[in-house]
């Protein structure tokens, strides 16, 4: 009702968007958004890689497979089916999990990597972004029992390549990580390091890293945001390189009906939109997700404006 939405309005930050209304991607369950504009033979286009809750058990995120979705325009979403499934990576045990993805572009092929069961993270490569993923190394890219300082949980990879080339990736449960990509893609390049936040306000002790972390740079400024738990508000803070050190800088969005949380963000055409994932559809849970998406805006210092929408 409209006053509900006052009321909302009115218990919100200063420095945040007025409340918005939630809209789902699509009426299928997904969760973990990784969107990407790639520009391929057919035009350019957003391509949206997904953790698929509508093929799990209702009961777990054991889903097998991944779901891609793909739009032109930001606005209407088509679902390009399952782009791959944990059987491209043959050692991965019967018993593993499809959990939250990403995808990279790099000298004509598209790379995919994401956790194939709690403890390690598989890289796939394609000529294209829709389908057609091999596994790209015969082994994992990070395995808990190989690779020291891997982590107790070894998930949630976030890939970003800098202005000068170089690629790093991300990941971690409750102790964020960060190694260095080889040119190739598909190769570590240096030990794998932990995340420095500092800054994070002591008043509150649910304010610190629990999962999902993604790199995004803005005018020159390294952002590194991430889920601060379970349930989790999407955090961010700023450094100076990707490797960090980062300085806490505030809540991009604030608690949601739901277990988890997730983000990415995506800048194309001067305009930066957040992904997240919420309870939105009929029949929705926490095994259960939903995908939307919500403009993103900075202040003129930098600071992103919390995004702020009608909870579900
Ligand atoms: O989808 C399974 C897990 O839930 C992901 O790996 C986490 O980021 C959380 O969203």
């Amino acid at each position: 009702t409209r006053l509900a939405a006052l009321l909302f309005a009115l218990s919100l930050p200063a420095f945040a968007q007025s409340p918005q209304a939630a809209q789902p991607i699509s009426q299928r369950f997904a969760a973990d958004p990784s969107p990407h504009y790639f520009k391929t033979k057919d035009g350019g286009m957003f391509y949206l890689y997904a953790t698929d809750d509508a093929s799990n058990s209702g009961k777990y995120w054991d889903s097998t497979t991944w779901r891609l979705y793909t739009s032109r325009d930001m606005k209407t979403w088509q679902d390009a089916g399952i782009p791959l499934a944990v059987t491209v990576f043959k050692w991965a045990r019967p018993d593993a999990k499809a959990w939250a993805p990403e995808a990279a572009y790099r000298n004509g092929k598209y790379y995919f990597y994401a956790p194939v069961g709690g403890d390690r993270i598989g890289v796939a490569v394609s000529d294209r972004p829709d389908g057609g993923f091999v596994d790209a190394r015969k082994d994992a890219l990070v395995d808990r029992a190989r690779d020291v300082n891997a982590g107790d949980e070894p998930i949630d990879p976030a890939v970003f390549i800098d202005k000068d080339g170089q690629a790093y990736m991300y990941f971690g449960t409750r102790v964020p990580k960060v190694v260095k990509l080889k040119r190739d893609m598909i190769s570590l390049d240096g030990p794998i390091r932990i995340v420095g936040i500092e800054g994070l306000p002591a008043s509150d002790s649910k304010k610190k890293y629990g999962e999902a972390p993604f790199m995004h740079e803005h005018n020159g400024v390294y952002y590194f945001t991430f889920s601060s738990g379970w349930p989790g508000q999407i955090l961010y803070a700023t450094g100076k390189s990707p490797m960090g050190p980062f300085t806490y800088g505030g809540v991009v969005l604030d608690y949601l009906n739901i277990s988890t949380n997730h983000q990415a963000i995506v800048e194309h055409g001067g305009k930066s939109w957040l992904f997240y994932h919420d309870n939105l559809l009929p029949g929705g849970s926490g095994w259960r997700r939903a995908i939307a998406i919500a403009p993103l805006e900075y202040g003129p210092d930098g600071a992103i404006r919390q995004v702020n929408v009608v909870p579900a």
